[in-house]
């Protein structure tokens, strides 16, 4: 038994909302082995059961709606807190009131809020969402200490046309426009206005700093939702923004590297492979 109480390691409890792919390598298939990984330990609400996620042809959809509301009264009765809430993709617009009255219900003092708005890509909403699933995601924005989203995103948070190719002033505009409602820091994802490489902002409403690296010859689907899960459990671990985003990339990178080698993996990224790669450097 440790006698000193330094001895004691980060060990929080969080909360992760977002659906069950069954098949695909996103959302909780991901969320709960990188945050186990981390050292955390998670609690999920899944908001939706999808038979393979929405890239898929055809897929199932179960709306767990109806389940948020009762579970958070069990767990009020239980007395259940949460250190973190992680929010990533939501079954419907309506889910977005009972996140906010979960997370209101069941936060411990100095609770943080990481959320991904996970709602499109490459300039594209996700099959199933639309105008209005954005216009109520701006509200769960308002929310968030941490904002995870990715350039699509971002353009649809800011009302504001999706572009290939633009300039730093571009990005500049949307986070002013961001932050006129979002007092958290933001950390957007796959910014390349310097040719050959791709990076990370992070703008907390003074400074912005930029982590870039080479990019890769093709993207890879649920990058997004690697790098969001890892950046929260780095995150959770007492490190600070820079640092977790950081170690995210590096090893959002690594699993793409493994991923591109196989032609056939279109459909999400190997994370598992390079796992004990994240978990002796979050160690050290
Ligand atoms: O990776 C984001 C994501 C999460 N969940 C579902 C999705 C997607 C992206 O396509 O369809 C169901």
């Amino acid at each position: 038994m440790p006698s000193n109480k330094n001895m004691i390691k980060p060990y929080k409890r969080l909360l992760t909302i977002q659906d069950i792919s069954c098949v695909g390598q996103c959302s909780l298939t991901v969320a709960l082995p990188i945050l186990s990984a981390c050292g955390h330990e998670t609690a999920v609400l899944p908001s939706a059961v999808l038979s393979a996620h929405t890239a898929f042809n055809h897929f199932s959809f179960r709306d767990l709606t109806e389940d948020m509301p009762i579970i958070e009264q069990y767990w009020n009765q239980e007395q259940i807190k949460f250190d973190a809430f992680y929010i990533g993709y939501l079954g419907n617009r309506n889910q977005i009131q009972y996140v906010k009255s979960i997370m209101k219900s069941t936060a411990n003092a100095n609770c943080l809020k990481i959320i991904d708005p996970a709602m499109a890509d490459n300039g594209k909403l996700y099959t199933g969402f639309d105008q209005s699933y954005v216009e109520s995601m701006k509200k769960l924005c308002e929310e968030a200490d941490y904002l995870l989203p990715n350039l699509t995103e971002l353009c649809l948070l800011t009302d504001t046309n999706y572009r290939e190719e633009y300039d730093e002033s571009y990005i500049d505009k949307m986070l002013s426009k961001l932050k006129m409602f979002c007092s958290g820091t933001i950390i957007l994802t796959g910014v390349n206005f310097i040719h050959g490489y791709t990076g990370v902002i992070i703008y907390d409403g003074k400074t912005k700093s930029y982590y870039k690296h080479k990019q890769l010859p093709q993207n890879c689907h649920g990058t997004g939702d690697v790098f969001a899960s890892t950046f929260t459990g780095v995150l959770l671990k007492n490190n600070d923004v820079y640092d977790a985003v950081k170690i995210a990339c590096d090893y959002t990178l690594e699993c793409m590297i493994h991923t591109i080698q196989d032609n056939s993996h279109w459909y999400g990224t190997k994370f598992e492979i390079t796992l004990p790669n994240l978990i002796s450097r979050l160690s050290k």
